[in-house]
Parts: structure tokens; sequence; C-alpha cells
């Protein structure tokens, strides 16, 4: 039972009997996320005070320019996660491999792998938007005992035990679900605690905003096409409004809160989509379902799809329930 304005440490302590698997490791993993989204957000925060933006000068593997507080962001969480000697291996979009994590557990004894975008949207970094952390949690399906390997990541959406995102907004909050629910909690930097604000986040069945970049319509499927016309006809009143920040976690946290839909479709320029599979489109996917949303690439449910690679990318439409479903239903009908 969620009291408001518990603390997430209170929160996490009170319902790891909630959680069907040794919630110990679980809990210590998600107050390591806890610590790490705190110092990133404190240099987030400062950014446009301190010369940490701007590129740093390298490329990820997507080919992006890597943000100084990409890097950052990506080195403080896989410093917290290894310190607290509780994964066994980490996947990053800013990494080209995933990364063996045995200074502690030469024994290859921790259970959970995490997969994370450190901070997603940060093309809007210079330009003081708002971006997010997103993260996944699997357990390891290769034996105890022996390193962890490529298999461990390339799991289902299905098979999480964990997932949530950071908000670095006009307040930075923490959003998470372990199967039992979702809910959200915001940070007081004051006293660098976080608080429980937003119990039982659920997405409203149907909404009237639509998410997507609309530059590239004319690249779009021509079903993806018809459902942005289906939100624009004035039918006696405009029922739909327009609203893209161009920031995954943001465009995704207000539409579970007021209803809505988030598109990415494939392209010429993006001809599987530009989203991430397995550490964008996957927990975002087990949060959307976990809220009473849904999430598919247009035709099947995210987090039915099978991983073949750790950089694999997918359309990706999530939102309301009602509004997915009508999309899906342009899909299969043109
Ligand atoms: P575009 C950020 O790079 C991101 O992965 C998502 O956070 C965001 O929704 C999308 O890409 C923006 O992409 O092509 O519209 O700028």
């Amino acid at each position: 039972m969620s009291k408001r304005n518990q603390t997430l440490g209170e929160f996490i302590i009170e319902n790891q009997t909630s959680f069907k698997y040794t919630s110990g490791e679980l809990s210590r993993l998600l107050n390591s996320i806890r610590l790490a989204a705190k110092v990133v957000n404190h240099e987030v925060n400062k950014a446009g005070l301190v010369d940490i933006i701007g590129a740093a000068g390298d490329t990820n593997i997507q080919g992006e320019d890597q943000q100084k507080l990409d890097v950052y962001a990506n080195e403080k969480f896989i410093q917290t996660l290894t310190k607290r000697n509780i994964v066994c291996g980490i996947a990053s979009e800013e990494e080209d491999d995933f990364i063996t994590i045995n200074s502690q557990d030469e024994n290859h004894q921790n259970k959970y792998v995490v997969l994370i975008d450190p901070l997603d949207g940060s093309s809007n970094i210079d330009v003081n938007v708002s971006v997010g952390t997103i993260f996944s949690v699997y357990r390891r399906v290769t034996p105890l005992g022996t390193p962890v390997s490529l298999e461990d990541f390339l799991q289902k959406g299905s098979a999480q035990v964990a997932a949530g995102y950071v908000v670095y907004g006009t307040s930075t909050m923490l959003v998470y679900t372990t199967g039992d629910g979702v809910n959200g909690f915001t940070l007081n930097p004051a006293i660098g605690s976080y608080y429980l604000s937003h119990p039982n986040m659920q997405f409203p069945e149907d909404g009237n905003i639509y998410s997507v970049n609309e530059g590239n319509y004319l690249d779009f499927p021509l079903g993806i096409k018809k459902y942005i016309k289906y939100c624009q006809e004035d039918e006696g009143e405009r029922p739909y409004t327009s609203r893209y920040i161009g920031s995954l976690v943001s465009d995704f946290h207000r539409n579970m809160i007021k209803g809505g839909i988030y598109m990415y479709p494939k392209s010429s320029k993006n001809p599987k989509g530009k989203l991430r599979l397995l550490y964008e489109c996957n927990p975002m996917a087990f949060i959307a379902e976990q809220a009473n949303g849904k999430a598919s690439d247009g035709y099947t449910r995210i987090m039915d799809i099978e991983p073949t690679e750790l950089h694999e990318r997918v359309p990706f439409i999530c939102g309301s329930k009602n509004m997915v479903e009508k999309a899906e239903e342009f899909m299969r009908n043109n």
C-alpha cells in the first residue's frame, strides 16, 4: 500500500515483499539507480554554468555526437551499479558492447543485468529542454558462476523484472515499475530525497495529444499518415493537439499523465525506426502496460519482439490504449 510523501527508500522496503524474486538485490539495484540519478541531476541542472555541455568530441555506436553529459551520465550509472556489486553486466546506448561487471563479482554470482540509455534526448541539452534516463532490468539467463553473455541481454521485454525512467525536467522525477503498477517519485533537491508524488500512475484509456516528428510526415508509412490526418480532422471542434518535445521520456511522461500517444515510425532515414528496442522501447513499454497503456511497433506488441542485436531499432507507438489501437487499425488497413 503506497502512502503519499513516503520516501523512495521507505517505499522500496515496504513493497519488496510483493516482488516475486529475492528482492534484496533488486532493492539495492533500485537504490543505486536512485543515487546515480541524483548525481546526474546535479550536473544536468548546472550544465549551463560549467563547461560540461557541448559535444565531447566523440560519437557513439549510433553515430551521434556524444554530449559531455551523455558521457558523464553513462560513467556515473556504470560506476554506481558496479560499486554496489549487484549486477553481472550492463549494456548502454553509449557503449558499443555490453560490459561484464566482475570487479567485485569474480565468481559471477550476481543475478541481474541492466540496460540503460543514460541520457535520452541529449540533443536537447544545449537548449535547456528536459532530458531523461531510461533503464531496464532482467535476471540473467545463463548459469551463475559463468561470465555474463550476450544472451543475457537479448531477452524479450516481457522478461523484464523492473524498468523505469528519470526525467530531469522542471522537477526531477523517478518513475518505475517492478511489475506491480507504476509509481512516480519527485526529488526534493534541498535534502536529496525522492518522495512518492504520483502513486499508481495510469494512462487514461483515451487522450487528445499526439506526439510525432511531423517533419518526417512525407516519409511515414501510409497507415501513420492516415492516423495523423484522423487526429487532425476537424469534426466540429479540433479533437487533438500536437505536442512533441523531442525527448521520449518527457513526451511519454506528459502523455501518461494527460492521455496521449507517442509515435516514432520507420522512414527512409530510419528504415527500422530510430528508437532502440532494448533500452528505450522495452522499458517504456513495460511501464506503459503496467499503467494500463499499450506499446507496439504498429503490428506486434513491443515486449513480444525477439531481440537479435544489442542496439537494434524498432518503430515505436506507445500510449493510451484506445489511441494505440486506433493507430494499429490504420496500420493494418493500409
Ligand atoms: P527526432 C532522442 O534522441 C530520441 O531518442 C527520443 O528521446 C526522441 O523522442 C527522439 O529521439 C527525437 O528524434 O528525430 O524527432 O529529433
